[in-house]
């Protein structure tokens, strides 16, 4: 059994930045990954955020299950708090829809203000989330810039940043941001497996196993549909099987499941068969 912690410093400096920088945010936009929505939802920004106003959007739409992404969308939309998808690389179609929920957030404290003759300034709002959810992507696909560093690596920014996104909107860039203790190790390995945790602490197969778990819960025939690998495998035998239809072998022709682990996280993470997501709404209930 492995444990995983990564709360590197710059994380702890950047969370203390951010909790001073509150003071002059008017929300929060808060990036959570539609495919965890719930493992990639951040404690720490509940006791940063207190009651200012917040958008929450899942990103990385175009890699889920639409079906529970939906639900998803249902079960966050509360008051004083809207949820939005958005699919990123497709760069177009959601600037609008942000903008306007900013907006609406906002609403009625920019009419108190009016109604005082102040007529409100653009809306500053803090972009925060998990290492590599898509926050600087999305401010450079808001403002039509592309001013951020953004890849495919967790921890690329390192430094808070503000961008004029919109005439009514200021967007600050925040570093990804986890928290000191996974309680739950089942979280860990959920936000490991889709490229949030630095992978040098990782061991491949132990995420993979814990994923190739999650996905068999919801999504029975995966695998047999994927690999065309019998079902009702535990999460080793997956991995040999995958190992042996691959041809993945070491020395003394032994299964390769270091190298099926790896291979099978680089295809659910570019959803090589299809949009899945690993978590569903009744585990939030
Ligand atoms: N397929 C897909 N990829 C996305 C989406 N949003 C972001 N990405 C990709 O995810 C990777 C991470 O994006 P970033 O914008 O750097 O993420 P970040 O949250 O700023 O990451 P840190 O600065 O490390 O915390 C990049 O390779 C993006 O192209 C999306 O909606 N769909
Ligand atoms: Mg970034």
């Amino acid at each position: 059994m492995v444990n995983i912690q990564w709360y590197p410093g710059h994380m702890e400096k950047a969370r203390r930045e951010m909790s001073e920088k509150m003071k002059v945010v008017d929300m929060v936009i808060e990036c959570r990954d539609a495919r965890i929505p719930l493992a990639s939802k951040n404690p720490l920004i509940d006791q940063l955020v207190g009651q200012k106003p917040r958008l929450i959007l899942l990103t990385k739409t175009d890699l889920a299950d639409p079906m529970k992404t939906k639900e998803w969308i249902s079960y966050f939309n509360q008051e004083n708090q809207k949820a939005i998808t958005v699919n990123l690389k497709k760069g177009q179609g959601f600037q609008k829809e942000i903008i306007v929920a900013c907006l609406e957030l906002n609403r009625k404290r920019r009419d108190k203000q009016r109604s005082r003759g102040i007529e409100p300034r653009a809306i500053r709002a803090m972009v925060c989330g998990i290492p590599n959810v898509g926050k600087s992507t999305l401010i450079n696909r808001i403002s039509g810039k592309n001013r951020l560093e953004a890849a495919n690596r967790p921890g690329i920014t390192r430094s808070l940043t503000w961008l004029h996104a919109d005439r009514e909107l200021d967007l600050l860039d925040t570093p990804g941001v986890l928290w000191p203790k996974f309680e739950d190790q089942k979280v860990a390995s959920l936000l490991a497996v889709l490229g949030s945790i630095n992978e040098d602490i990782l061991d491949p197969k132990f995420i993979a196993m814990d994923a190739i778990r999650s996905i068999q819960e919801g999504y029975p025939h995966f695998f047999t549909q994927a690999y065309a690998i019998q079902e009702d495998m535990n999460p080793n035998q997956v991995l040999k099987a995958i190992a042996e239809k691959r041809g993945f072998k070491l020395e003394g022709d032994v299964l390769d499941t270091k190298r099926a682990a790896q291979s099978f996280i680089y295809d659910l993470r570019k959803a090589k068969f299809g949009g899945i997501s690993l978590e569903s709404v009744h585990e939030g209930m």
